[in-house]
């Protein structure tokens, strides 16, 4: 794909964002547009967001459990840039206004103590390189109708990201099975899934390994410092004006958010 139609196709990404109105799939209008290309589009709108001041905090998985790709029937795991402007404080509602159709998964997030790059990298170099994990709720919000798209769509839309929240108990990943960890998710109190973080390809630490080894093949690294979402373990959910949306998350604690 040309670079001008890279660029188009960044243009008709950020026009959306800017006037929070949903577009049709890319893809409906260049079927050509491969994996590679859709990364490229992501690149593009990244510079863009850093040109404009916005800063690159950290990286995020996407479709990396059964849950979501069979959701959003796309099997293929990718990943994505996470912003500055992203972060969204525990304790604050949430405008869903702000937003196209925000949804929230409930995620287990790395935070960087060094710097990771493949080839090479096996989840046992991610434990090492982690200063500690947190639990945390993303808010993701495809900037297509319906959430509906293909793998490259939603690569170049970098991967739905929007906002995320952190959760209040930050804790050294060695010494804890992060397989294990059990979840419970709940929407105004009541429950509507359960998981473990095995749930994202078998251990969180697996997903991470994968995207320092992606990121290395591009000359690219994990950062240190950076925050790192390994992925949904179960179906998002839509976020309502009224409704609070909690994980918790075993020893990593309950994160919610509140839709105003
Ligand atoms: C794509 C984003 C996927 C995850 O954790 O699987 C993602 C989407 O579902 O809109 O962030
Ligand atoms: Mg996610």
């Amino acid at each position: 794909m040309s670079a001008a139609l890279i660029s188009a196709c960044a243009d008709t990404l950020e026009r959306a964002v800017s006037e929070r109105t949903a577009i049709g799939r890319l893809t409906i209008d260049h079927p050509e547009l491969s994996v590679a290309d859709a990364y490229a589009v992501q690149d593009e709108i990244c510079r863009r967001r850093i040109a404009r001041g916005e800063r690159v905090v950290g990286a995020k998985l996407g479709l990396t459990s059964r849950a979501k790709q069979a959701q959003m029937n796309v099997a293929e795991p990718m990943y994505g840039r996470v912003f500055s402007t992203g972060v969204h404080p525990s304790n604050e509602p949430f405008v869903v206004e702000s937003l196209i159709h925000p949804r929230v998964e409930p995620e287990i997030v790395f935070v960087m103590g060094r710097r990771l790059a493949g080839p090479g990298v096996t989840p046992a170099d991610v434990i090492a390189a982690t200063d500690h994990v947190v639990c945390g709720l993303e808010i993701i919000d495809s900037r297509y109708s319906d959430f509906s798209f293909t793998a490259a769509d939603v690569i170049a839309d970098n991967t739905s990201e929007a906002r995320f929240v952190l959760g209040p108990v930050a804790l050294s990943p060695v010494g804890i099975d992060l397989g294990l960890i059990g979840l419970l998710l709940e929407v105004d109190g009541e429950q509507v899934a359960t998981a473990a973080g095995a749930a994202t390809m078998g251990h969180p630490a697996e997903a991470v390994a994968m995207l320092a080894n992606w990121l290395g093949s591009r000359g690219e690294a994990l950062e240190a410092g950076w925050t790192v979402l390994s992925g949904g373990l179960t179906a998002a959910v839509p976020l309502t004006p009224g409704s609070c949306v909690s994980a918790t998350f075993g020893r990593l604690g309950t994160v919610s958010v509140r839709g105003v």
